[in-house]
């Protein structure tokens, strides 16, 4: 059977694609690796996974009664609750008669002569289809772990994003960390309190504020569902895809008394976004993004009792922000017990892996458990795990060899009718991905219901349009301090992988307005073709 779109991930980019289609008439299916929905919030299953996105703003809001009749329990929600949600929204909208779960897709190729896609499965499927739509998600390709000897270690070994739905259990266990990212700080302190002895491997300190997570209470969920949709409006049309708050001043214009009362205020309200927002040059500036730095070690200092391993754990080496900062409860906390020790593997670095546990230049320690929360091949790995080919028999792989480029993040040249919900050069990761989600399945749906009012048969992004976007992805990247980072944005994290700024730092707003006008200029950029051959309405 032949499938207008093909979608790539049953996560909450490739549901609500489904669902967008299905609305317009279109027959979609989506081939999903895992056994249910959720995407990341299947696989991530460690112990305090948590979204660190508020839960009122992380969630769908294309549905009016989805959002009324939907209750949160906490400020952020967990991941069981988190998947719960992807469930209801499933058998809600009735999507699972269209999903094909456990297939994992291994190729996908442009067929010229019949302008569609065949995507094979590694179980031996094939399905035709018009258009592939990959919704495969930016952190969902587990980096492969370089530390040698991984496989030898005879105790047990766990990834946090690929954790076992039964739960572990590390009660009376050594158990050694590695990593000190999002999924590690999340995961530690619960990971302390069960187990006889803990050691955390550091590579590099985050930086890392308290979530302060409560119950959400009933009246402030009602004065939210009173104005729902005035909410998200403000959130489509923001920098993060959470609303704004006033930045007009410079960190550095302010006296250093103001400053620090701003700076707690916003440590206090246990978000994301508000240390980075309290001015607006933090992430420009390294003279103001240094004051913003040093109050968040003057809090790790005051929390950690032992001044070494305060020490250890305040980040020197990179602008704050310009790795991912982290939400927690309890980290910095955790290294007060006795029983946790941290390890700073710039001092000693990592040798291998050992039958007993881990060798680094010092010693070795001994475990019963080691969790590797090592991170993501980020926002590419996903997409190029399957071997996608195009016009011509070109991969997607070589064309993105010294880096991903797209035209807007949502389509390659030459790779036509192929669109990339997120992709590289969108907001994606430097957003509330629900925001940016609904953005782009609203737009992709769009684009193939005028595609099909025209009579046409393909879209593909112009080369001349795609090497502008990438320019302009980079020159609004280096106008920042994200380059400076070693981060997962950078690609940094994953040996060989080009260094290049992979999101679009331009803004959630800034840049839903240009899809806009560029589909409202008869997707400038984009050539349209018909059966009868290249249309001029494309520019
Ligand atoms: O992965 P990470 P993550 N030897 O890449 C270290 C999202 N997320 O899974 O920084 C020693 O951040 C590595 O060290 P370094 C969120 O966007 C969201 O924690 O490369 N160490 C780092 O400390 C997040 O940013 C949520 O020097 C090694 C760690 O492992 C993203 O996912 C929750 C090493 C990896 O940290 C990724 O987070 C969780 C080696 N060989 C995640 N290799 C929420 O919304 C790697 N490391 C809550």
């Amino acid at each position: 059977m032949k499938y207008d779109a093909v979608i790539a991930g049953a996560g909450f980019a490739g549901m609500y694609m489904l669902y967008r289609l299905r609305e317009l008439g279109f027959s979609a299916i989506v081939l999903e690796a895992a056994d249910g929905v959720g995407g990341t919030w299947y696989w991530n299953r460690y112990p305090g996974a948590r979204c660190d996105v508020q839960s009122m703003d992380y969630s769908y809001s294309f549905s009016e009664e989805l959002q009324q009749e939907w209750v949160w329990s906490e400020k952020y929600a967990t991941q069981p609750e988190i998947l719960r949600y992807a469930n209801h929204v499933a058998d809600r909208f009735d999507l699972r008669r269209d999903i094909r779960f456990e297939r994992r897709i291994a190729s996908a190729a442009y067929d010229e002569n019949n302008a569609s896609w065949r995507v094979a499965t590694e179980c031996g499927e094939t399905y035709e289809a018009q258009f592939y739509i990959v919704a495969t998600g930016c952190l969902s390709m587990p980096k492969e772990i370089d530390i040698p000897g991984v496989e030898r270690f005879k105790g047990k070994r766990y990834h946090s994003a690929n954790w076992p739905h039964e739960g572990v259990d590390f009660s009376g266990l050594r158990v050694g960390v590695i990593g000190t990212g999002s999924s590690a700080i999340q995961s530690i302190p619960l990971i302390a309190a069960q187990a006889a002895e803990l050691t955390v491997f550091q590579r590099t300190a985050a930086f890392s504020m308290p979530a302060f997570n409560r119950p959400l209470q009933g009246e402030e969920i009602t004065a939210r569902k009173a104005n729902y949709a005035e909410f998200r409006e403000r959130s489509r049309y923001s920098l993060f895809g959470v609303p704004d708050l006033a930045m007009d001043k410079s960190a550095l214009e302010v006296s250093a008394e103001e400053r620090n009362a701003t700076y707690e205020a916003a440590w206090q309200g246990g978000t994301l976004i508000a240390l980075l927002e309290s001015y607006n040059d933090i992430m420009t500036s390294t003279a103001a993004n240094e004051t913003a730095a040093e109050f968040v070690r003057q809090k790790i200092r005051s929390i950690v009792k032992d001044p070494k391993t305060a020490e250890t754990l305040c980040p020197t080496t990179f602008p704050i922000g310009t790795k991912r900062p982290c939400l927690d409860t309890g980290y910095y906390e955790t290294f007060n017990a006795e029983h946790v020790t941290l390890v700073d593997v710039r001092h000693t670095p990592l040798e291998e892996v050992t039958e007993r546990g881990v060798r680094t230049s010092a010693t070795e320690y001994e475990f019963d458990a080691i969790v590797f929360a090592t991170g993501f091949d980020a926002m590419t790995g996903a997409i190029v795990s399957v071997d996608i080919t195009g016009r011509g028999g070109v991969t997607l792989k070589e064309r993105w060899q010294h880096g991903p480029a797209t035209y807007l993040g949502l389509m390659v040249a030459e790779f036509p009718n192929l669109f990339t919900i997120t992709g590289p050069g969108s907001p994606s990761v430097m957003s509330n991905m629900m925001v940016s989600i609904e953005q782009h399945v609203d737009w992709i749906a769009e684009c193939m219901r005028t595609l099909r009012e025209r009579g046409a048969t393909t879209i593909e992004a112009r080369p001349e349009a795609e090497q502008a976007w990438v320019a302009h992805v980079n020159e609004v990247a280096d106008a920042t301090l994200f380059p400076q980072a070693n981060s997962w944005y950078m690609g940094v994290n994953v040996p060989g992988k080009p260094r290049v700024f992979l999101p679009y730092i331009g803004g959630v707003g800034p840049y839903r307005m240009k899809c806009d006008e560029v589909a409202g200029n008869a997707y400038e950029g984009f050539a349209i073709t018909t059966e009868a051959g290249l249309s001029a309405a494309a520019g």
